[in-house]
């Protein structure tokens, strides 16, 4: 088991920023084998000072508890959820149901079926209780997706966001000049 392996199971739902200030944003799972790719979002929101929690929260193996942590996110401060499950992924629609927070959901890829199977579970809501699905493996994306839909209201965190998309945007005129030579 890897260290952050090690730290998430021992962290569940716990404040991982140092300053203990409220989490903004929520990064549950459905099963800690899930970090490794979970662990991209993690990546983006610390790169954008965004305080958030996580925690192993499972549809099918915790589901009182799942229907806990959706119900009083909102009231505990958390304006967006993260959620990322694989194969028969519920996770990210069932915490939308019992929710009124925007809900990102990551499609995990598993060792079979390449992540479809949680793509497809995660992307297919029905009308009325919309997740927005990032591609499979796309924490990352989902980290930055939660700092956008942050920084809507949040005049410096959209100075930052506009800061990063500047750099991705040098880098690429930067890799064009490399290869002209
Ligand atoms: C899903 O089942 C989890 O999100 C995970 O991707 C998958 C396998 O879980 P473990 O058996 O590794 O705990 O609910």
């Amino acid at each position: 088991m890897s260290n952050s392996h090690q730290e998430l199971s021992q962290q569940s739902l716990v404040e991982r920023d140092p300053n203990a200030r409220r989490p903004r944003v929520g990064l549950i799972m459905g099963s800690d084998s899930d970090w490794p790719v979970m662990e991209d979002a993690a990546q983006a929101l610390l790169e954008f000072d965004v305080p958030f929690e996580v925690g192993v929260v499972s549809a099918h193996r915790t589901p009182r508890k799942m229907l806990d942590y959706a119900e009083t996110a909102a009231d505990r401060g958390v304006q967006v959820i993260i959620a990322g499950a694989g194969g028969a992924a519920h996770l990210p629609g069932m915490v939308a149901a019992a929710t009124p927070l925007p809900v990102i959901g990551v499609p995990v890829p598993l060792a079979k079926l390449d992540g479809m199977d949680s793509l497809l579970s995660i992307v297919q809501m029905p009308a009325g209780v919309p997740v927005a699905t990032v591609s499979i493996g796309g924490a990352n994306n989902a980290g930055l997706l939660a700092v956008r839909i942050l920084a809507a209201s949040d005049p410096e965190l959209q100075r930052s966001m506009r800061a990063f998309q500047s750099d991705l945007e040098q880098k690429v005129h930067e890799k064009d000049e490399a290869l002209r030579l």
